[in-house]
């Protein structure tokens, strides 16, 4: 196992648990990365901590990578000259399953569309067990779904690029893609080379396999291209032959419960417990999943109503003094930056910034025209932002830290409007992860920092 972070420990416990004979080593020796090592010590595993032991590594029969691993690292390079392959580890973890497999994917919304299906589920009482790329400590690694005692109907994960990357025989039951855009641009070469990790989700396709895929979307249905199986749409825009739309603002679902079946009506947009209009589509996306993974229509109108906002991503904080602190740290690209500048009704102060992707600023500006009062720009991407923005987004640079950025945003807001943390970046200049940063922001709202 490469890496030891959450899916290199779940990754090697199962190993283990199976019996078989683990090497796990990470270059960093941190704290947390030594516990991580010393709880896999007491069950039997060798670990190494501050460099990879290549021998080791290509005796091994099977050798999986952490996500986080890029694949120019020095080690991956060198497993490449002595051509020893290595897959994923959810790759790993589903060899494991002993059910059917919903995996999701897509470049925004994965999460809440993962969570939301597995939610509709279990209130239209089917077992669902959530895992994958979710993080933020609300699901486990893929591998952990493994371990459990007994399995669930269905394995619900969350799949990044980086994990598509690895997989080899990896077959969803039921795949989702919720949406794509520019991503991860210090990774990849190219969008092309992105999207063609996340094409590998269709790999193993057979004319069983049900796709929900995004309608508005041309990107993602050519993503999936003419691979086998069932297509189900879901759409803002238009009513779709099989899947989800929208009548009005209300969410109905056509033929899903069977060819035939006719129209399921949902519920009010309203009514959804979520902000925004991307989580009408993350909301369509799951009900449908849900509805084929064999939810019934009342658990589905139940969850929908109930599912609570997932931390860092459009979560109300506090309104303090007629100003509503928003956390969507999760916001770590452009166009997860715009649906939530989009989403929220009132005059902004936003916070941009962070560890510069390199992606394309300036159709920023155009949604921030109009709807944000003040940008405030900070860390490592201030100096492109602001350049982007020009002359038409009032803005300022913040040479300084983040809480030198939060409070100008502070200083600058009026009663009636929202300080929207939506960074459009990575966190990795300023903090361990955008949860770290989320984190930070929530306590500075609430006055406790
Ligand atoms: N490392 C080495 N050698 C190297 C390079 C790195 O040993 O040459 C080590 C690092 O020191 C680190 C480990 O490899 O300890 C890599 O760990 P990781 O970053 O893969 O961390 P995990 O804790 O395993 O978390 C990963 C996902 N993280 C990433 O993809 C960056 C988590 O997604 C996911 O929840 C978890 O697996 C379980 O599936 C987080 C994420 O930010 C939420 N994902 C990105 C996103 O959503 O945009 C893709």
């Amino acid at each position: 196992m490469i890496g030891l972070g959450a899916s290199g420990e779940a990754a090697a416990r199962l190993a283990l648990s199976q019996g078989g004979s683990t090497y796990v080593s990470d270059l960093r020796s941190d704290a947390s990365t030594s516990t991580r090592a010393e709880r896999l010590r007491a069950l039997g595993a060798v670990v190494e901590l501050g460099s990879h032991d290549l021998a080791r590594i290509t005796a091994a029969g099977t050798v999986v990578v952490s996500p986080g691993v890029p694949p120019d690292a020095p080690v991956l390079r060198e497993l490449r000259e002595a051509r020893v392959s290595w897959i994923s580890e959810p790759e790993f973890a589903v060899r494991f399953y002993e059910g059917p497999l919903i995996a999701v994917t897509g470049t925004n919304g994965k999460t809440t569309t993962a969570a939301l299906a597995a939610h509709l589920l279990e209130r239209s009482g089917v077992d669902a067990a959530l895992g994958g790329n979710v993080g933020s400590g609300l699901a486990p690694a893929a591998s952990e779904l493994a371990l459990r005692p007994r399995p669930p109907k269905w394995y619900v994960l969350e799949l990044s690029s980086f994990q598509l990357a690895g997989v080899e025989r990896l077959q969803p039951d039921i795949g989702v893609v919720t949406n794509l855009s520019p991503d991860h641009l210090d990774r990849y070469a190219s969008v092309e080379a992105y999207f063609s990790d996340k094409a590998r989700l269709f790999q193993n396709a057979t004319p069983r396999s049900r796709w929900v895929l995004n309608g508005d979307s041309p990107d993602v249905l050519s993503l999936a291209g003419n691979a086998a199986g069932e297509r189900f749409l879901f759409s803002r825009m238009s009513r779709p032959k099989r899947g989800a739309f929208l009548r009005g603002s209300r969410l109905v679902l056509t033929d899903v419960a069977a060819e035939g079946s006719g129209e399921e009506e949902l519920l009010d947009a309203e009514d959804l417990s979520l902000l925004g209009d991307h989580n009408v589509a993350n909301a369509l996306a799951a009900a449908l999943t849900a509805r084929l993974a064999g939810a019934d229509v009342e658990g589905i109108r139940a969850g929908l109503r109930a599912f609570p906002p997932l931390p860092h991503r459009l979560e109300p904080v506090i309104e303090r003094d007629g100003v509503l602190w928003v956390n969507d740290s999760k916001a770590t690209n452009v166009e997860a930056a715009r649906s939530a500048v989009e989403s929220l009704g009132r005059p902004l102060v936003v916070l941009l910034g962070g560890k510069d992707k390199g992606e394309d600023f300036t159709s920023l500006a155009e949604t921030l025209k109009g709807r944000v009062r003040y940008a405030v720009l900070y860390g490592e991407a201030r100096r492109r932002l602001a350049e982007a923005l020009g002359a038409q987004v009032p803005h300022l640079k913040i040479e300084g830290s983040f809480e030198d950025a939060v409070s100008e945003a502070d200083r600058v807001a009026k009663a009636g409007d929202a300080i929207l943390l939506a960074p459009a970046c990575s966190s990795f200049d300023m903090f361990r992860d955008y949860e770290e940063r989320g984190e930070r922001f929530a306590s500075l709202a609430r006055g406790s920092e």
